[in-house]
């Protein structure tokens, strides 16, 4: 699939406008909070660019994550960033099975060794020799080990790259960890949530095939422009929280009146990502606009950190204190996690460190 066009030459070939693509580059600016001036930039360095190489894995997953990358929403971005990129192997993908498709896979390393981007959906089991998710007789650690060296980067696509996600979850039956407890020598993206948002994956690819860098990570090795903020600190509903207004059940009047999930269990004011900005399905909706609490995927451990129905914090007898403690604790949130952030302030954002329960709580990180 690799060939040395140029992108301009390549978008010019498929009938792509050169309006489209401003477009598609004015998105991604303003995805990535760039200055509306970055895409003008963003289209010159793109179109430049030579296709950028990229070799996907997939280990111990539910290929939720590429049904997420390959599903997405018009216009187009994807289908765009599949044009700037080439997919030199992608085993769901791949046209062919068996011996070709290992012949691919050792091809696509040998042709842009040392500078291929690596993407790996998936966790990596170690337990028993690594004997419960292989490839071709060949363990995911054996097949890690063997095609990240030749990387310039890796993307940790999904929670199960990133943090080792549910097949990790308690007893972690497999031994399951994640890429950066097996890759200490590259840099390593993540890209959590199960699935991640499609746009986050696409926009991560064209921060770094616009600027040849990676973009700035927080302590958790997530993009701090899409992982900066909490859900709750971008969440429409926050209102009703800071009033004290909470849905009691999914089928009360709070819920009818879409005040806020917390006391059903959502997990927003801990979880980092960009589900209330960029939403799903095309920018219709997100968990919480669907009437669901956030169940916390993009965080390490959240399907071994309590019920998705429990609150965060126990619930108090009056709705008056609630409105104290929401008001309160909003006020908190807001100056720690900088409702600010909204601003152009994104300096502030981005070294902000991701709130935890115990913040919530006013108690110390251990
Ligand atoms: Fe994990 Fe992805 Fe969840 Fe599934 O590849 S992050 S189980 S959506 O598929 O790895």
């Amino acid at each position: 699939m690799s060939d040395d066009k140029t992108l301009a030459e390549t978008l010019a070939q498929r009938g792509i406008s050169r309006r489209s693509f401003l477009k598609f580059c004015a998105s991604i600016a303003s995805l990535m909070a760039m200055p509306p001036a970055m895409a003008v930039e963003m289209a010159e360095k793109l179109a430049a660019a030579r296709r950028q190489s990229v070799v996907y894995l997939s280990f111990q997953e539910c290929t939720g994550c590429l049904e997420s990358l390959t599903r997405s929403h018009s216009p187009k971005l994807e289908d765009l960033i599949f044009d700037a990129i080439s997919l030199d192997y992608q085993e769901t993908l791949v046209a062919c099975a068996g011996h070709f498709a290992e012949h691919i896979l050792k091809e696509a390393i040998e042709k842009n060794d040392g500078k291929f981007i690596l993407m790996v959906d998936g966790s990596i089991p170690l337990k028993d020799g690594g004997i419960y998710s292989t490839i071709a007789g060949r363990t995911n650690l054996d097949i890690l080990e063997w095609v990240a060296p030749h990387a310039a980067a890796v993307i940790a696509v999904g929670s199960c790259a990133a943090f080792g996600g549910i097949p990790k979850a308690n007893p972690n039956p497999t031994g399951a960890v994640a890429v950066s407890d097996i890759i200490k020598d590259k840099p390593i993206i993540n890209v959590p949530g199960c699935p991640p948002i499609p746009v986050v994956i696409t926009g991560v690819i064209a921060h770094y095939l616009t600027m040849g860098t990676i973009p700035d990570l927080d302590e958790l090795g997530r993009p701090k422009v899409f992982f900066g903020d909490s859900i709750h600190d971008r969440c429409y509903r926050r209102p009703f929280y800071d009033q004290g207004k909470f849905a009691k059940s999914f089928d009360d009047e709070g819920a009818r009146n879409g005040w806020c999930l917390f006391e059903l269990g959502c997990k927003g004011p801990t979880t980092h990502n960009a589900c209330a900005t960029t939403k799903w399905n095309g920018g219709v909706s997100f968990p919480i606009e669907s009437g669901h609490g956030c169940l916390g995927c993009s965080e390490p451990d959240f399907w071994d950190a309590g019920s998705f129905y429990t609150a965060l914090s126990a619930p108090t007898k009056d709705v008056a204190n609630w409105a104290a403690i929401g008001v309160a604790a909003g006020a908190a949130i807001g100056v720690a996690a900088g409702i600010a952030n909204r601003s152009t302030k994104t300096e502030t954002k981005r070294t902000r460190k991701p709130l935890t329960v115990d913040d919530l709580k006013g108690k110390p990180k251990s």
